[in-house]
């Protein structure tokens, strides 16, 4: 490249002219990134149609996308990323703001004047040779009071493709902006994927997001994690919204009543599966029916006219941990994979259709793993990596809830929160009101996954299910929940639940997946002011006979050990939640230090 094409702003300006960007603004920052990265070439997503199978044709020309067997997976295509590069790096994200008080103990935090600096050096230049894409997105229906728009530069297809997936994306956006410099500036470049230069860094005061060395989901779809929960969360503490990592579905009962929960499960939890539930077959005969607005985040508000809260999913595909998922633990995902989905680090069968562990009960004969090596079933390794991921459109899911677009979301009777918890913590209980509910949310535990890099297993304390991706002091955060409750006039109903509870067996004690139906049956009832429950130490709990369990088969002694309340348990548990209360002292809501010394007379 000559000098005269590195030549900053004026220049890149000029190689602008044949780009079409309506809105000002975004091209005066795309000249600006443009200047900074020197691409080789500029190309701006329209999200049609078409462009999507140019853009599928180039990735396949680079070797980005494997086409799959378009018989069997019409539009699938298989990615193998680095291996380096294969789950979020939660040491590499960094909240940039001012003081460091207001990133707080649970962020690593970095001088924003600092982190530009440092950011620009690795951004300079790192688009030669490229093409540099503007995708311009919603996150939210279209025309949602709460939608938001953003604009992500990258220089990586795979990425690009993606958003073109997980959000809506595309002139629709232009159409939402229209002349506003209201967008969230989102630069992305893979640099040389190398993890000593990987930062993923938010800049909350400035609605800006830099992110670097990483072509992985969370890491590099910055309209996911990045945009709709950390700088979310961020505007809705300072508007009275809230950004949540969690699901949204709508449980419809055979009287045609339908009631939509939302619930706050830790990364590869499965809130993928517990969004796309299929009840038992007496479930569906009586006429229940499950139907999924989101499986990863909602954005809530106050409906100012009936006081309830309402949510949106802001996304509009999923980005699902593949691994697990079969015809048995979730055919809905099943059915939503068959086609128009990127797999990410799964194994390829001879016959260009892919597997993964769990997906069938028999692995096949021989395969090539997630790293293109030859695989056969006793070498050693998995065929698929643990955080292998689909990337699919939400219109896929034969179960998608028809207000899945709807502007104003849905209003919420319940939220559920839940973690993988072995021992200790029982199969469902009710918080006795929402403030309980809330320090329920805040001590919410969880065996750490392969969704992250770090030590897999151990029991981490992950409030509301966001330690990745609260954005700003967690603290401030747990007040903006406190206060949330003084907007409603009739707030949710707050849940706890514990799929993974296991016997002195080693057996998980409940059976899980399409049977959570009766759990959540008993959820449902609570909410509409129906179904028993006995107040316990930790909050009102069905009695095994309150929890349907006919045609289950599961021997009465089961049940009450997935509900039992052992005390020398539930000590430890309180003294494993100081660690985190030690950690937040001096700005931890008073309300939380309360309801702990509650719990503490209750024991
Ligand atoms: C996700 C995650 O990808 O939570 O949704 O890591
Ligand atoms: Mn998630």
């Amino acid at each position: 490249m000559n000098d005269a094409a590195r030549l900053p702003v004026a220049r890149d300006m000029d190689r602008l002219a044949g780009v079409e960007i309506p809105n000002p603004h975004v091209r005066a920052w795309v000249a600006e990134c443009a200047a900074m990265c020197q691409p080789d070439r500029i190309h701006v997503l329209n999200g049609s149609a078409a462009e999507r199978q140019e853009l599928l044709q180039q990735a396949v020309a680079e070797g980005v996308l494997l086409p799959l067997n378009q018989q069997k997976l019409p539009g699938c295509y298989l990615h193998r990323s680095n291996p380096n590069d294969v789950a979020r790096t939660e040491q590499c994200t960094f909240i940039c703001t001012p003081s460091e008080r207001l990133a707080g103990q649970t962020n690593n935090w970095m001088d924003p004047k600092q982190c530009y600096a440092m950011l620009g050096q690795l951004f300079s230049g790192s688009m030669r040779g490229r093409t540099l894409y503007v995708v311009p997105f919603v996150m939210g229906p279209l025309g949602s009071p709460l939608a938001k728009v953003g604009v992500e530069i990258t220089d990586s297809i795979y990425v690009a493709i993606s958003m073109g997936v997980m959000t809506r994306m595309g002139d629709c956006a232009w159409k939402e902006l229209q002349g506003s410099d209201e967008f969230t500036r989102c630069l992305h470049s893979v640099g040389d994927c190398n993890p000593e230069r990987r930062y993923i860094c938010h800049f909350p005061l400035d609605n800006v997001i830099w992110s670097f060395g990483s072509g992985y989901g969370g890491n590099a779809l910055l309209g996911k994690k990045c945009l709709a929960l950390r700088l979310a969360g961020w505007m809705g503490y300072q508007q009275g919204w809230m950004a949540e990592h969690m699901l949204l579905m709508g449980v419809t009962s055979p009287d045609g009543a339908k009631t939509y929960v939302a619930a706050a499960f830790p990364s590869a939890c499965g809130k993928t599966n517990f969004a796309m539930l299929i009840p038992p077959e007496k479930y569906l005969k009586a006429g229940w029916k499950i139907n999924t607005l989101g499986d990863d985040i909602a954005w809530m508000y106050v409906n100012k006219h009936d006081g309830r809260l309402y949510a949106i999913n802001p996304e509009a595909g999923y980005f699902g941990v593949v691994p697990g998922t079969s015809y048995q633990t979730n055919p809905n995902a099943m059915a939503i994979i068959q086609r128009d989905t990127i797999y990410t680090n799964v194994a390829l069968l001879p016959d260009g259709d892919v597997w993964w562990e769990g997906k069938t009960e028999t692995p096949p004969a021989a395969c090539i793993d997630w790293t293109g090596q030859p695989w056969t079933p006793n070498c050693g390794r998995p065929a698929a990596h643990p955080n292998s991921r689909f990337t699919a459109p939400m219109r896929n899911n034969p179960v998608l809830d028809p207000q899945a677009d709807d502007p104003n979301g849905v209003p919420i009777s319940g939220i559920i929160f839940g973690g993988r918890r072995t021992k200790t913590i029982p199969l469902v209980f009710q918080a006795f009101n929402w403030i309980h509910g809330v320090y329920l949310g805040a001590t919410l535990g969880s065996e750490t996954t392969a969704a992250a890099t770090g030590q897999l297993g151990v029991v981490r304390r992950d409030p509301m299910a966001m330690l990745p991706f609260c954005g700003y002091n967690i603290n401030y955060y747990f007040t903006h929940w406190i206060r949330m409750r003084k907007q409603m006039k009739d707030c949710p109903r707050i849940f706890h639940v514990n799929w993974f509870r296991k016997g002195d067996d080693g057996k998980f004690l409940w059976p899980g997946f399409g049977e959570n139906m009766r759990v959540l049956k008993w959820i449902v009832d609570r909410c509409k002011g129906q179904g028993y429950a006995a107040e316990t130490l930790l909050g009102w709990m069905p009695r095994p006979e309150d929890i349907d369990l006919d045609g289950l088969n599961l021997p009465l002694g089961r049940i009450e050990a997935a509900q039992s309340i052992d005390l020398e348990e539930i000590k430890t548990e309180v003294l494993t939640q100081t660690e985190l209360f030690m950690k937040l002292a001096g700005e931890l809501p008073k309300e939380l230090i309360f309801l702990r010394e509650l719990l503490i007379s209750r024991l």
